[in-house]
């Protein structure tokens, strides 16, 4: 499954840089959304998973909430290069979610409330690499951040990191999201430099 080499992705062992070639650091948390914020209250949001076959799994936000939450800190990196290290979150891993859901899927498309999609290997989703995360720094997680709850994808560029998230339709054939289709690259590894087609 998947298009990438096992063994030539992710990022280096602890010893190695912490900085993906390109990018500076920033202490602070940019906001980048292409459009409005949108406002989702909790008792009406809800997140669907989509099979190939049309098989539709959902959970709404108590459901979300049952669930056992992770504590990931982890660095993340924007395409317009910035990077921020150490950032604490709070949510729900996609192998929780995935893990009665039947699939032969190989790519995930992601959806979120107000309309951005973006798209990814499914293999990048599992094995503790994403989480729906709710909180961050302590707090929950603020509107323009992606609140209620955002697709959490650190070792790829924070574009594939769907704020709003609000379903994943598992395909058999990859389809580019908004800034993929855009011109921006299809995987987007910040380790290798992916940030447009071609890279
Ligand atoms: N729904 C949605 N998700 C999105 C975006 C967006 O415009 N809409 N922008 C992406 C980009 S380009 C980045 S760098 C990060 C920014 O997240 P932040 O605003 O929390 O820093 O969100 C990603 N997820
Ligand atoms: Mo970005």
């Amino acid at each position: 499954m998947g298009i990438v080499t096992p063994g030539f992705r992710g990022r280096p062992r602890s010893s190695g840089p912490k900085l993906p070639p390109g990018q500076y650091l920033t202490e602070d948390f940019p906001v980048l959304t292409a459009g409005p914020t949108p406002r989702v209250p909790v008792d009406r949001w809800e997140f669907v998973v989509t099979t190939e076959t049309g098989q539709q799994h959902r959970w709404s936000w108590a459901d979300l909430m049952a669930l056992p939450a992770e504590t990931p800190t982890v660095d993340i990196h924007c395409v317009t290069k910035w990077s921020k290290l150490g950032t604490d979150w709070v949510g729900v891993s996609l192998d929780t979610l995935l893990s009665d859901v039947e699939t032969a899927a190989d790519f995930a498309f992601v959806h979120s409330y107000g309309g951005y999609t973006t798209n990814l290997p499914l293999e990048d989703l599992l094995d503790g690499q994403s989480w729906i995360a709710y909180r961050y720094d302590g707090a929950d997680l603020a509107p323009e951040h992606g609140g209620p709850a955002r697709l959490l994808v650190p070792h790829l560029y924070f574009w594939k990191s769907a704020k709003w998230v609000r379903g994943i339709q598992l395909r058999l054939d990859d389809e580019p999201g908004f800034w993929e289709s855009a011109g921006y690259h299809d995987y987007g590894d910040p380790w290798r430099e992916q940030r447009y087609q071609g890279d």
